[in-house]
C-alpha cells in the first residue's frame, strides 16, 4: 500500500504495464498498416488506454467483457495474448478468431472476451444478456459492455440499459466518451452531450470520470463491480477521453474539418501513461529506470509478436463456410 497516493502499488504498475502495452500494440499495428501488410482496417486506442487498462484491472477471468470496432485494447487489458490478436490483425489462423475476423471481429472466451461487433450499440444488448445468465448462474459474475459515446445514439442501448435495471443484472455500461462518431461531434448528434446527465431518469447508479485517470476510473468501477457481485444492479461508467489518432487507421483526421490541430495537441499533452508514470515514479512506487527497463520489455514483446503472426499460417480456403449457419 502506497500511503500518499492510498492505493494498492501492484495494481497500479499493472495498470501501468497494461497501458504501455496497449500503447505500444497499437503504433505497432499502425506502422504494419501503413506498411500496407494487413488487410483488415484498423480503429486505434492510442490515448484511451487509461479506460480499458483501469476498467479490467479488477475483472476476474471468469467476468465477461463485450467490446466495438475498436476492440485491442479491451481485448488486450482483460488478459488477452499479444500473440494472438496480432495473428488475428494478420487474419491467420493462430489468431484469436482463428483468422475469420481480423481487427474488429475478437473472441477469446478463454480470457472472457466474448466477442467485439462493429455493429455500433451492437454488443451491448448481448453483454446484457450474459449479464442475466451470469445472475442466473449466481456465481458472482459481472457483465462489461465497453462502447462509445456513437452508440447512445441508437435505441439499443437505452433498451438493454433498462432491461439491466428492471432485472438488476450485474451489469456494468462503460461509455468511452471521446466526443465523436466517425466525423460528427457529439453537439451535432446529442441534445444533451452528457451521458452520465442523459441517463440519470433511469435511476441508475453513474458516475462520470476524467477517462485520462486510472486513479479516478480505477477507484469508481471498483465500487460498481463490489455493487455487480452483491446483487446491487448495473452501473454506467462515463469516462471524458480523446482518441489521437483518426477514426479508422493511422492519420490524425486533420485535412477533414472536423477537429483542430490544437485540440489534439492538448489531449497529447495529457498522456494518460505519461500521467500515471510521472505519479508512480514521483511517489517512488517505481524508479525511472524500472519504467524505462519495462517499457523495453513490452516493446520486444510486441516485436515478437509481429514475427509470430508473420510466421502463422493463413486459414485454408476449404474450410472458409466453417463455423457460419448453412
Ligand atoms: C449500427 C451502426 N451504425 C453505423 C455504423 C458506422 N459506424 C462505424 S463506427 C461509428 C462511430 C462510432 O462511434 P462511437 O460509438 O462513439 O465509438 P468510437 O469510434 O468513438 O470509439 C459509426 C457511426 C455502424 N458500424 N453500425
Amino acid at each position: 500500500m502506497n500511503e500518499k497516493l492510498n492505493l494498492k502499488e501492484s495494481t497500479f504498475i499493472s495498470i501501468l504495464k497494461s497501458m504501455i502495452r496497449i500503447r505500444f500494440f497499437e503504433e505497432n499495428v499502425a506502422e504494419i498498416a501503413k506498411r500496407q501488410e494487413i488487410q483488415c482496417p484498423v480503429h486505434l486506442y492510442i490515448g484511451q488506454e487509461a479506460i480499458a487498462s483501469s476498467i479490467c484491472a479488477d475483472l476476474r477471468n471468469s467476468d465477461y467483457v463485450y467490446s466495438t470496432h475498436r476492440s485491442h485494447g479491451h481485448y488486450l487489458a482483460k488478459g488477452g495474448d499479444v500473440n494472438k490478436i496480432m495473428a488475428e490483425i494478420y487474419c491467420r489462423e493462430e489468431g484469436c478468431s482463428r483468422g475469420r475476423g481480423g481487427s474488429m471481429h475478437v473472441i477469446d472466451r478463454n480470457v472472457g472476451f466474448m466477442l467485439s461487433s462493429p455493429i455500433v450499440g451492437g454488443s451491448i444488448s448481448i453483454a446484457v444478456g450474459s449479464a442475466l445468465a451470469a445472475k442466473m448462474k449466481n456465481k458472482g459474475q459481472v457483465s462489461v459492455a465497453f462502447f462509445g459515446d456513437g452508440a447512445t445514439d441508437e435505441g439499443v442501448f437505452y433498451e438493454s440499459l433498462n432491461f439491466a435495471i428492471v432485472n438488476k443484472l450485474p451489469m456494468i455500461f462503460v461509455c468511452e466518451n471521446n466526443s465523436f462518431s466517425t466525423h460528427l461531434p457529439d453537439f451535432l448528434r446529442q441534445s444533451n452531450t452528457s451521458v452520465s446527465e442523459r441517463v440519470k431518469g433511469f435511476n441508475i447508479n453513474v458516475d462520470k470520470v476524467d477517462g485520462n485517470n486510472p486513479f479516478e476510473i480505477y477507484k469508481s468501477v471498483g465500487k460498481m463491480i463490489e455493487k455487480a457481485r452483491n446483487n446491487e444492479g448495473p452501473s454506467l461508467i462515463e469516462c471524458t477521453t480523446y482518441r489521437w489518432l483518426s477514426h479508422v487507421g493511422y492519420w490524425q483526421d486533420l485535412d477533414i474539418g472536423y477537429r483542430k490541430k490544437v485540440d489534439v495537441e492538448q489531449w497529447m499533452n495529457r498522456c494518460p501513461i505519461k500521467f500515471l508514470a510521472n505519479e508512480l515514479i514521483q511517489n517512488e512506487v517505481i524508479t525511472q529506470d524500472e519504467f524505462i527497463k519495462l517499457e523495453e520489455e513490452i516493446k520486444n514483446q510486441i516485436n515478437n509478436a509481429v514475427i509470430f503472426a508473420k510466421n502463422s499460417s493463413s486459414p485454408d480456403p476449404i474450410f472458409i463456410m466453417e463455423g457460419l449457419y448453412n
